[in-house]
This record gives C-alpha cells, structure tokens and sequence, in this order.
C-alpha cells in the first residue's frame, strides 16, 4: 500500500524541499475567491474569475480526489547587496521557469506513485497556472500557515518557497495545520509600496506592483508607472521584511541560480538590446511570461528613476532588432513610459 510517508520521502528524492498531504474536500477558506472575485481584486486576471469555481473544490479539479500531495521548493539562492538592485528582478524568477522544472518533478513523482502501488487511481497535477489555490491546499498539508501578505510561510524555510501539487483519488492519510505565528506583527502591510494588502491574507492584485509589472499589458496610469518604477519583473518587499525570512536557508540546486545577470540588471544595456538580444535575458525564465513590451515599458520607467542623466539619454535610442519585425519600443504602453521617463 503506498502510504503518505513513502510519497513524502520520494518527494524529496526528487528535489522538493517539503511534502505534505491536504484532503481533498473540508477546505471551506477555498471558497474565498468568490468574494475575492466580486470585489475586483483579480483586475484584469479574467481567468481567475472564469475558474472559480474549480478552484474553489478541488473535487471539480480531479472529479473522485481524496487527497492532494502538496509540495513546497526553496528558491532562495542568497542575499542581495544593501540596498538591493534597481531594478529589481523578484528573486522567484531569477533563476528557470518554475513552471517547467515542478512540472518535470511532478511527472516523476506521479509515474514512481504508479509504480508503486496495484492499486488503479487517478491523479492530476498543477503548478501555478492550473485552476488549484495552492496555498489554502499547502496550509492544510501542514506546509505553513498564510501570513498576513497572504503567502505561506513555513517555519523553517520562510516564504521563499514555490507550491505545487498532485490531486490523486487516492486515499493517504493527511497532515494537520500549523498554528498561525504572525502574531501582533504588521510589518508586511506597513511596507508594501502601493497599500496592496487590504486586509490580513487579502491583497487586491490592481493595487500590486507585480501584477502590474507582470499582468497588466499595456499603457500604465500614472499612480501606477511611479508603483512600477524600479521594479523590472514581480515584488519582493512584502516577504523581504518579513521576520520568518530573516535568515533563509540557502538552496544550492542549480535550477534557481540567478541566470543572464537577472539578479543586478543593468537597465540603460538592456534598454539599448535589440529586442532578439533582450529575449536573451528572458529565456527560460518566467519573464517569459510579459510581453517584450512590458518588459521594455518597465526597463523606460526605470530609466526615468535612476537619477542617472546618461542612463536617461539612451531612452530615446532603444535597440530595435531584426528588419521588419514588430519592434516593442514602438508599442504604445512603451512610449508613454518613455514620456514619463524623460519628464522625471
Ligand atoms: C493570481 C496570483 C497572483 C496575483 C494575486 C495575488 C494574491 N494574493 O491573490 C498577483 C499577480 C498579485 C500575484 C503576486 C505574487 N505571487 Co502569485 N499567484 C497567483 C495564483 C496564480 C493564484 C492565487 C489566487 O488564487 N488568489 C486569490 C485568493 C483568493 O486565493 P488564495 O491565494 O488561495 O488566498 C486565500 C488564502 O489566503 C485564504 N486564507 C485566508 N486566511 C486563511 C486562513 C487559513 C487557516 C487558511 C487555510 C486559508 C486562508 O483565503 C485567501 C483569500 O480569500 C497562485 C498560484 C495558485 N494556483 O494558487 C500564485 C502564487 C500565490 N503566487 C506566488 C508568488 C511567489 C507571488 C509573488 C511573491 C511573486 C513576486 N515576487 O512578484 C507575488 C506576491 C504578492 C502577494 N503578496 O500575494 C506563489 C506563492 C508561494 C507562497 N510561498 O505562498 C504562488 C502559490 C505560485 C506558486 N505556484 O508557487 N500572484
Ligand atoms: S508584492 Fe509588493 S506590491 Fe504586492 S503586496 Fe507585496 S509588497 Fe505590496
Ligand atoms: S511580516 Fe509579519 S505579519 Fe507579515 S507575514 Fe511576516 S510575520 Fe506575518
């Protein structure tokens, strides 16, 4: 019989720092999200709105799951000098696309459950993008609890950890909740940039840089080009603060080393990239995930809080790239960064 012990421990063989085990169903905080999506928290992030529902049952995920093998991976790869870099990459994307290195994991651990049991069952998993709120169904696999900026947080590790999972018809034996250890501390909300933590656990996504330095396309209003400025791709600052992340651990596993000078860009080179050399720095990455014009938008707004007069005198000569392809410096969220820039 496989048991919830043996999954953990092959969890781990394959890389993932914590497993635990969620029950699939008796989840009720997962039904948030429709009070969440009827206030506009999700903004333009329309697909939340349309899968709801699935999210809010993991049974409409995996139509027969019992349970959900939870997993948790440690990105945090070292220390930034003080201050950090301007601007800012968030450390969970400095390294590979997390998407593509839990979902190769994933398959791994599914196929070696297959194998380890007569037992038929289904199973189904997710990384990030499927319809599963992952961090109700990691604090209910005992991982962490939700702090007040709405991530998990495990004892040991912190917050510098990326969640995935497998829903499996299977019946394992589940894990427990670890208590709440936020206590009186508020230090997350007090230095969130943009007031996007509206409440304990609920953050409204429009008010929050990295939606709007990753989701959000197009032209920015100007409350928000100042929120981006500095920031290149996601926010860190909320977890940055937070005293469960004073002292993380280490991970030494190459996949989440900063790659392509992504942990200190240099914003006025990047700027002056072709738009083929300037997917460089993307690759791989979950960067990959804007568009080349966010990308550009963002490296201009930059540029224009940087107080560096050379850096500003690039802005008008962006590089463009191959012949007769669409050049991003042309679009225009892109030119009304520019604008904004040059005014700084
Ligand atoms: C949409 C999304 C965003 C949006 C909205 C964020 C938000 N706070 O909801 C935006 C673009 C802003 C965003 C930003 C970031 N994200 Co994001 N995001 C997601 C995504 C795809 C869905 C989240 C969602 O459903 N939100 C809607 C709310 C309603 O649902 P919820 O997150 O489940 O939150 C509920 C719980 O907190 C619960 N709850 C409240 N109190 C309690 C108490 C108990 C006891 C329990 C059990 C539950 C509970 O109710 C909440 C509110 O209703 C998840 C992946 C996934 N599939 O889950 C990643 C995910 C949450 N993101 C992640 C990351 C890393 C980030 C960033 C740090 C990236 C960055 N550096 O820029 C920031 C952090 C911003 C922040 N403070 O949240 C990680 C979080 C890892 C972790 N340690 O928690 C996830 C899990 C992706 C992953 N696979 O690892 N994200
Ligand atoms: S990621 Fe940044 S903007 Fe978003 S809630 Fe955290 S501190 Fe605020
Ligand atoms: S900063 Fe304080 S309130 Fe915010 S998550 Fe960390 S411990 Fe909780």
């Amino acid at each position: 019989m496989l048991t919830s012990a043996a999954v953990k421990a092959q969890a781990r063989r394959l890389g993932f720092d914590l497993c635990g085990v969620a029950p699939a169903t008796g989840m009720p905080e997962l039904g948030r999200i429709h009070d969440w999506v009827a206030r506009g928290y999700h903004g333009e992030m329309r697909y939340l709105e349309r899968s709801a529902d699935v999210r809010a049952d993991v049974t409409r995920f995996l139509p027969g799951a019992r349970s959900v093998v939870m997993t948790a991976t440690n990105y945090f790869a070292g220390a930034d000098p003080t201050p950090g870099p301007v601007p800012s990459v968030a450390r969970y994307a400095r390294g590979e696309d997390y998407h593509l290195v839990l979902q190769e994991r994933l398959d791994a651990l599914l196929a070696w459950m297959q194998e380890a049991t007569d037992r038929p069952f289904d199973a189904a998993l997710f990384v990030d993008k499927h319809w599963v709120q992952e961090r109700v169904v990691a604090a209910y696999a005992g991982l962490g609890w939700i702090g007040k900026h709405s991530l998990l947080i495990n004892p040991d590790l912190g917050s510098w950890v990326l969640l995935a999972g497998i829903a499996t018809t299977l019946p394992l034996t589940p894990d427990v909740l670890v208590a709440d250890q936020c206590g009186a501390c508020t230090l997350c909300i007090d230095a969130c940039p943009t007031g996007a933590i509206v409440g304990e656990r609920e953050v409204d996504a429009r008010r929050c840089i990295s939606y709007l330095t990753i989701e959000k396309d197009g032209v920015l209003d100007s409350r928000e080009k100042a929120a981006v400025a500095g920031h290149l791709f996601g926010c860190d600052v909320c977890q940055e603060v937070c005293p469960w992340n004073l002292a993380p651990a280490v991970t030494t596993d190459a996949a989440w080393q900063p790659r392509a000078g992504r942990e200190a860009p240099d914003a006025a080179e990047l700027w002056q990239r072709p738009d083929d050399r300037l997917h460089d720095f993307i690759e791989g990455s979950p960067l990959t995930h804007a568009s080349m014009a966010q990308v550009r938008r963002n490296l201009a707004l930059a540029i224009g809080v940087s107080g560096d007069a050379s850096a500003r005198e690039v802005l008008n000569r962006p590089g463009r790239g191959v012949k007769n392809a669409a050049f991003s410096a042309d679009a225009p969220a892109v030119r009304d960064a520019v604008a904004w820039a040059a005014k700084r």
